[in-house]
Order: structure tokens, then C-alpha cells, then sequence
């Protein structure tokens, strides 16, 4: 069961720019700094295509949500 304060402070930690939206690069960055160094920018793309529901290619905190609560 995801909680929501929980997703949003996950959320505005991946967001390093504080834009309200996840990049690929900040995933990736994101990944690496738990010690995923595996997950280049690329594999970070597919991963966020898929969660991504408006197809803007950039993930919003709606849908980061949306992803978590499934
Ligand atoms: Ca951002
Ligand atoms: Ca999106």
C-alpha cells in the first residue's frame, strides 16, 4: 500500500531540479544514487515510457502516483 506523503517526498527527491517533473536523466541519477549504476539513460527512458500516461515523455507527480497505487 503506497502512501501518498511518502510518494511525494520520493517524488521531490528524484526531482533534483524542482521542476514538478521526473526526466529521464533525473531518474537515472536517481537510480544510481541507491547503487543501480546499471540503468543508463536509455533503459531510465523505457522505464519512464511506461509509466508515462500523457506521452510527454516526462513523468508528473499524477502519474508518478498513479504508478506507485497500482
Ligand atoms: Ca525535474
Ligand atoms: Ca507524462
Amino acid at each position: 500500500m503506497a502512501d501518498i506523503d511518502e510518494a511525494r517526498k520520493q517524488f521531490e527527491r528524484i526531482d533534483t531540479d524542482g521542476d514538478g517533473v521526473i526526466t529521464a536523466a533525473e531518474f537515472k541519477t536517481a537510480l544510481a544514487q541507491e547503487g543501480d549504476w546499471n540503468v543508463t539513460e536509455s533503459v531510465a527512458e523505457v522505464i519512464i515510457k511506461t509509466r508515462d500516461l500523457n506521452g510527454d515523455k516526462v513523468l508528473s507527480f499524477d502519474e508518478f502516483w498513479t504508478y506507485l497505487s497500482k
